[in-house]
């Protein structure tokens, strides 16, 4: 207890002490724009001046400037630094500072962040205030001539739908995120800012006619990443920004929201690989022996092992084909983003003729959007599939034949661990 009074005693003594223990020194010194005129325009010519000062003690640093009518632009304000111990401090100024709005002049949908000074003579200040309140200042002339004054406009922002479910089902799963760009830029970014923290998610720009960072309408596709098989940013509420730079240094700025909804990326697997096919020979391998006309059962499980539910369509387990029938002629049409167990055999004239939803009633849930219902095996959950294929018909040059079953997510994937699992080989026995 003791020591800590005399810690602070000292300190306060210290800080009693301290300017008078630097002397004389004043706090700003040093001070001077190595140009009295700039013109910024990113010709390389005389485009920055180099503004350079010394502070012998901390102190917050303003830089600005003032127009014959008196209106005070920003470059630097109360930024924090420490004393210029071995060296004094440089900046360079390229004509830019804080945004600002002419008279008469509305900018929609974006905000100028920075923004080149225009044509004129300005007084600048630059001013150091001490950890006392105590403020130095200096100040002098610059004159702006030939500014690239044109303005990276935003116009049209515009994120579209609000809402996105990026669970590659196909439903809701992107967005698109467009603007009309009024200038070429040195930089065109997008990206998703959280709520909770300040973690950047990045979007990147579909092909369009309008290069990179040229003038003219860009338009951004959106699949937070699980289009790449990247797990999306949580669920949530997002600010989406887009910032554009040109070559002066000027900056726009427009914002959106965006929220994301059972984000995820779903995996589903054939449960350990195992199919119970019916017929099966014990011990003799996995092989089944059935008469023209007769039906190749089987059964698995599948599992949604993902936090997001899995999209499936019919037709529902039970359902048994003639073998010269396949899901399209029992319409029940291949759907992106939908999940479906599938048996090919050897002989199978298309690509898994037969197809299974991934569940029945008591195994599936429904949810409509925007007036569809579509069917889901929730996550975590599993269910039992089975099934038929009557063998209508035969191909003497190959019996028996292998056959096969698949988890295939249509128009998206077959994961390797899903396809040709568990070979059995069927031997149709002619009459
Ligand atoms: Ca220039
Ligand atoms: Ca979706």
């Amino acid at each position: 207890m003791r020591t800590q009074y005399i810690l602070v005693a000292i300190l306060l003594v210290g800080v009693a002490l301290g300017p008078t223990a630097c002397g004389p020194k004043p706090l700003l010194s040093g001070v001077s724009f190595n140009k009295d005129i700039i013109t910024p325009n990113a010709d390389g010519d005389e485009d920055v001046a180099l503004v350079t000062f010394s502070l012998s003690r901390s102190a917050d640093i303003s830089i600005y400037f003032e127009d014959a009518a008196g209106e005070r632009f920003y470059f630097r304000k109360d930024v924090y630094h420490g004393p210029s111990v071995e060296k004094p401090y440089t900046v360079y100024f390229a004509g830019v500072v804080d945004g600002y709005v002419l008279p008469d002049e509305v900018f929609e949908g974006f905000a100028v962040e920075k923004r080149v000074l225009q044509d004129g003579v300005y007084t600048w200040t630059l001013a150091a205030t001490d950890r006392q309140g105590h403020t130095a200042r200096a100040s002098g002339t610059l004159t702006i001539a030939d500014a690239d004054t044109s303005l990276p406009e935003l116009r049209g922002f515009s994120v579209f739908p609000p809402v996105i479910t990026p669970n590659r089902d196909s439903i809701s799963d992107r967005a698109t995120i467009v603007v009309d760009l009024k200038k070429d830029v040195e930089e065109l970014t997008v990206y998703l800012l959280g709520e909770e923290d300040d973690t950047r998610y990045f979007v990147q720009e579909s092909e369009k006619a309008t290069k990179f960072s040229k003038a003219g309408y860009h338009e951004f596709d959106y699949d937070a990443g699980v289009d790449l098989g990247a797990e999306p940013p949580p669920d949530g509420t997002y600010t989406v920004i887009m910032e554009a730079r040109d070559a002066v240094g000027q900056w726009a700025k427009a914002t959106g929201e965006i929220i994301i909804q059972n984000g995820g990326v779903p995996r589903a697997y054939i449960l350990n690989a195992e199919v119970e096919w019916s017929g099966g020979i014990e011990g003799g391998g996995p092989s089944v022996s059935i008469p023209l006309g007769g039906t190749l059962y089987f059964t698995l499980t599948v599992e949604n092992d993902s936090t997001v539910p899995i999209r499936t369509s019919g037709p529902p387990p039970g359902t048994v084909y003639d073998s010269d029938q396949n899901y399209a002629t029992l319409g029940e049409h291949q759907q992106p983003g939908v999940f479906r167990v599938g048996i090919h055999c050897e002989t199978s004239p298309i690509d898994h003729p037969w197809r299974w939803a991934v569940g029945g009633p008591d195994d599936l849930e429904e949810v409509t959007v925007g007036g569809d219902t579509y069917t889901y095996l929730p996550a975590g959950e599993r269910a039992v599939v089975s099934g038929g294929i009557r063998f209508v018909d035969m191909v003497d040059a190959r019996n028996p034949q292998y056959c096969y079953a698949s988890l295939i997510h249509e128009d998206v994937q077959i994961s390797l661990v899903n396809y040709r699992v568990d070979a059995v080989s069927v031997f149709i026995e002619a009459p």
